[in-house]
C-alpha cells in the first residue's frame, strides 16, 4: 500500500482551520518562526528495519498482523511513515536481518518512496544458522582469534552491503561482556575489542564513520566490554577521526545524567548520533518520550547548543536514528508517535533564548535559568510540527490519517493476519 499526497491534503483540508488558529495563535507569541520552521522541516530521524514488526521480549511474542515479511515490505512501511510525517525519510538496516540480495532494485524501490538508506548495523550478538563458529562467549573479544576474525569479517561484509545502497556509516553493538566475575580480563577483552575494530577501520571507505555503541548490562549481566560512553570514547579516540560514540537512550543506568554525556561527547566532535526511545528501568525499547520527555528535552537542549557552538548543521550534523521494539503497539503507530516526541524536544529546544540563558549562567541567577528552560519546555510546539509537516506535503494529524485510511487493515488484506517479520 501507498499513501499519495493528494489523499493526505484531502484530510488535511478538513482539519485545516482548527490548526491555523492554534498556529496563528503561536506564531504570534514566538519571534524566529519561520527559521523553525524551516529547521523543523529538514529535520528527519531515521527508522530501524527492526521496528517494523512486533518485538518479543523473551517470554514471547504477540505478532500484530500484516507485518512486512521482506525487506521490500519494510521499505514500504516507512514509505507509509515518510508520507505521512514527512520527517523518516531514511531507513537503517540491521545485517543479517535484512539482506539486500538485490541491492539496485532496493535502492530504486527507496528512492522511488523518497528514502535513502542511513547507517548500517552489524549483529554479532546472534549465532546464525550454518555460523562456523559461535558467539555465545563474544564477538570481537572473543578469546579465540578464529571468532574474532569471523566477526571482523562479518562487519566488512556489512560495510559492502552499505555501500551498495549508498549508505556511510557502520554501527557496531556487542553484547560482548561477561556473566560471572572471574570470567573475563577486562583488559585482554578490552584490547582484543580494539584490535578487531582496527581491522573494521582499516576497511571503511573514505567518506565513511564507525559509530560505537555501549550498553551497561544485558545480555551479559556482570560486564559489557564497551559498557559506558567513557569506554566507548576510549575506543573511538584510539581508533581515529571516523570512530565516534553512539548514544542509545536505553543504555544508561537509571538517573545517568545523559544530556552531559551528550554535551561532552559533542564539544570533542565524538558524538556519533542517537538510537532515540525512552525506558523506565533498563534497556526497554519504549516509545520515545512516552516516560521521560523532560529528559528528551533537556538532551536536545543541549545538542541545539552544542551544534550551534560548533557550527554544525542540526540535520545532517550527527546520525538521528530511532531503536525501539513494540510489544503492544501498532509498530507504525509506534514510530509515528516516537518521531513526533523527538520533534517537538527539537522545536522546544529551538525556543529557549540561549543568550539570556547564558546571561542567567553567568550570574548564578538558578531560578533565572531554570523558568528560562522550563518557558520553553512548557510552551505547546505541536502546532509548529503539524505546519511543517503541512509545508512539507505530509499529514496534519499523521496517526488520525494512519487509522483513517485504515492502513493496518490494508496491510494486513495484502500480507496477512499471521506475518512475522526479522528482528529480536
Ligand atoms: C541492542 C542495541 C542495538 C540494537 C540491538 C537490536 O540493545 O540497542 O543498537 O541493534 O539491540
Ligand atoms: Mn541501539
Ligand atoms: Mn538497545
Amino acid at each position: 500500500m501507498q499513501i499519495n499526497k493528494e489523499t493526505v491534503q484531502n484530510i488535511n483540508n478538513d482539519a485545516f482551520p482548527s490548526h491555523q488558529r492554534r498556529f496563528n495563535y503561536l506564531a504570534d507569541e514566538i519571534n524566529n518562526v519561520e527559521t523553525i520552521i524551516q529547521k523543523l522541516i529538514a529535520f528527519n530521524i531515521a527508522i530501524p528495519s527492526w521496528a517494523l514488526g512486533t518485538g518479543g521480549t523473551r517470554f514471547g511474542r504477540f505478532s500484530g498482523g500484516g507485518e512486512p515479511r521482506s525487506l521490500e515490505e519494510k521499505i514500504e512501511d516507512v514509505g507509509l511513515i515518510h508520507a505521512l510525517n514527512r520527517s523518516s525519510n531514511s531507513i537503517s538496516l540491521h545485517i543479517p536481518w535484512d539482506i539486500p540480495d538485490n541491492a539496485p532494485s532496493i535502492k530504486a524501490l527507496a528512492s522511488q518512496l523518497g528514502l535513502h538508506f542511513d547507517a548500517v548495523n552489524s549483529n554479532t550478538f546472534q549465532d546464525q544458522p550454518n555460523q562456523a563458529l559461535s558467539y555465545k562467549f563474544g564477538s570481537l573479544h572473543h578469546v579465540d582469534k578464529a571468532v574474532r576474525q569471523q566477526a571482523v569479517e562479518h562487519n566488512i561484509e556489512v560495510i559492502k552491503y552499505g555501500e551498495e545502497l549508498g549508505s556511510t556509516a557502520l554501527s557496531v553493538w556487542l553484547a560482548d561482556g561477561s556473566n560471572f566475575p572471574g570470567q573475563l580480563n577486562f583488559r585482554n577483552a578490552f584490547q582484543t575489542t580494539l584490535e578487531s575494530l582496527q581491522q573494521v577501520y582499516a576497511a571503511l571507505p573514505d567518506d565513511w564513520k564507525i559509530w560505537i555503541e555501549y550498553k551497561p548490562y544485558e545480555p551479559n549481566f556482570y560486564s559489557t566490554t564497551i559498557g559506558d560512553w567513557g569506554q566507548s570514547y576510549l575506543l573511538a579516540n584510539k581508533l581515529g577521526a571516523k570512530a565516534s560514540t553512539l548514544v542509545d537512550l536505553g543504555h544508561h543506568l537509571p538517573n545517568t545524567n545523559i544530556e552531559q554525556i551528550v554535551s561532552l561527547l559533542l564539544m570533542e566532535g565524538k558524538l556519533a548520533g542517537f538510537h532515540f526511545n525512552d525506558s523506565k528501568y533498563g534497556d526497554d525499547d519504549l516509545t520515545v518520550g512516552c516516560i521521560n520527555p523532560y529528559q528528551l528535552y533537556l538532551i536536545f537542549n543541549e545538542l541545539v547548543e552544542g551544534l550551534d557552538a560548533r557550527n554544525l548543521n542540526h540535520a545532517t550534523g550527527i546520525g538521528w536514528m530511532i531503536d525501539a521494539s513494540h510489544n503492544v503497539k501498532d509498530p507504525v503507530e509506534d514510530l509515528l508517535q516516537s518521531v513526533e516526541a523527538i520533534k517537538i524536544a527539537y522545536a522546544q529546544a529551538l525556543l529557549v533564548d540561549q543568550d539570556k540563558l547564558k546571561q542567567a549562567q553567568l550570574n548564578n541567577d538558578v531560578a533565572r535559568a531554570q523558568e528560562i528552560l522550563q518557558h520553553a519546555y512548557r510552551t505547546d510546539v505541536r502546532p509548529l510540527l503539524a505546519e511543517a509537516r503541512l509545508r512539507a506535503g505530509g499529514a496534519l494529524q499523521p496517526l488520525e490519517v494512519f487509522r483513517s485510511l485504515k492502513v493496518r487493515e490494508n496491510l494486513i488484506q495484502e500480507r496477512g493476519l499471521k506475518t512475522v517479520t526479522t528482528g529480536l
